[in-house]
């Protein structure tokens, strides 16, 4: 087994801090269930022979994938050999197929656009070959040894995952792309993903937001209020009353739901820590806050 690498360490606390300020999120606020948390990786992550890259889809601290991979050359020296791994962690899974025979798991490049949803066929395992591909070591071409469906210089492909979070089933996409132009060092680049938060529904591969979010969302002071985290509570002042603001986990949960919000008030969640979003109705409209929680 390979230990968590420096990589992941630099990695989780970049996307923590990135859950902070970004994302593109069209939550609610055209009354449709689509609510998608995207995540750009900046700069990409990369596992190469060395270090893995583990994947938190839904940012609450637990990794929900790794992935890694084992470069080498044949021993006569006619090819290198360039493999690419994925582990679902957990009771999460890859959208792939699975070989009785051999007992392994390869999973598929989704083509973008493509649903990712209940209606393919998801592998779970701790073992899962994405792409072992033989090249000639002295021309580069490829040699005709190729086990896994995604190939060795293909450019960006999607991976369709599912993600098993609270009792609550979710779909995702990471796009990835097996880089074999070092030489015999090829590396496995995660280059962003995104993860459907609203419970059995489908997500297009590549989507980073569906339904587009309407143009025009008012901000804040728009809608009257002004919100923001700190550790586990939620500070709101409110100049115009807020209806009704909801407090849901990534997983969907209701942790907490005020009604006739105005003025200054602090919002205590005492929950786990990770991202939670704040739907702010008013009057004036309907917004929606990300924010991570401590
Ligand atoms: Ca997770
Ligand atoms: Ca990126």
């Amino acid at each position: 087994m390979k230990k968590n690498s420096t990589l992941s360490d630099k990695l989780k606390k970049r996307l923590k801090a990135y859950s902070l300020t970004a994302g593109a999120l069209a939550a609610g606020v055209t009354g449709a269930d689509a609510q998608i948390l995207y995540t750009d990786v900046d700069p990409d992550a990369e596992a190469d022979g060395v270090d893995s890259v583990f994947l938190d889809l839904n940012a609450d601290g637990i990794d929900d994938f790794k992935f890694y991979v084992n470069n080498g050359a044949t021993a006569s020296n006619a090819y290198n050999v360039y493999r690419a791994f994925a582990s679902a962690r957990n009771n999460n899974a890859i959208v792939g197929t699975y070989s009785s025979s051999g007992g392994y798991s390869y999973p598929y490049a989704v083509n973008a656009g493509d649903t990712i949803n209940e209606s393919l066929t998801f592998q779970n395992g701790t073992f899962q070959t994405i792409g072992w591909d033989y090249f000639y070591y002295t021309n580069s071409s490829t040699a005709p040894f190729t086990f896994g469906n995604v190939r060795w210089g293909s450019g960006d492909q999607y991976l369709g995952l599912r993600l098993e979070v609270d009792g609550n089933t979710h779909y995702g996409w990471a796009r990835i792309e097996l880089d074999n132009t070092g030489g015999g060092a090829g590396v496995m680049i995660l280059k962003d993903y995104a993860l459907e938060l609203t419970p059995d529904l489908g997500i297009p591969a590549g989507d980073t937001a569906y339904p587009a979010p309407p143009a025009g969302i008012a901000d804040q002071s728009e809608l009257g209020y002004n919100m923001f985290a700190t550790g586990n509570e939620i500070r709101v002042n409110a100049t115009e009353t807020i209806d009704r603001m909801t407090v849901t986990s990534v997983g969907g949960k209701v942790v907490a739901q005020l009604s006739d919000v105005r003025g200054n008030k602090t919002v205590q969640l005492g929950t786990a820590s990770g991202v939670y979003f704040v739907r702010v109705e008013t009057a004036k409209g309907t917004r929606v806050e990300k924010f991570y929680i401590d």
